[in-house]
């Protein structure tokens, strides 16, 4: 089945900050959806994890410039 985290992600201070993170989790293996929020500082991903793991997630986004930090 499908596994839903939540991530923290701070460093976003503009919607194009949110477009950057959301493209780098789009682009990843076995992301069924994904949502940022810039306003809480929050991203939303919904995965397969038999393709990808928490901790590849978290580490594309901190790629990508942020901070992230997945939540329990
Ligand atoms: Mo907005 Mo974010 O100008 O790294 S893209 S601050």
């Amino acid at each position: 089945g499908m596994r839903r985290i939540q991530v923290r992600v701070t460093g976003m201070t503009c919607s194009a900050c949110t477009t950057s993170v959301e493209g780098a989790i789009s682009t990843l293996p076995g992301i069924a959806r994904s949502s940022v929020s810039l306003l809480q500082n929050r991203a939303l991903v919904v995965f397969d994890p038999s393709l990808i793991k928490d901790e590849d997630i978290r580490d594309a986004i901190e790629d990508a410039g942020f901070e992230a930090e997945v939540l329990p």
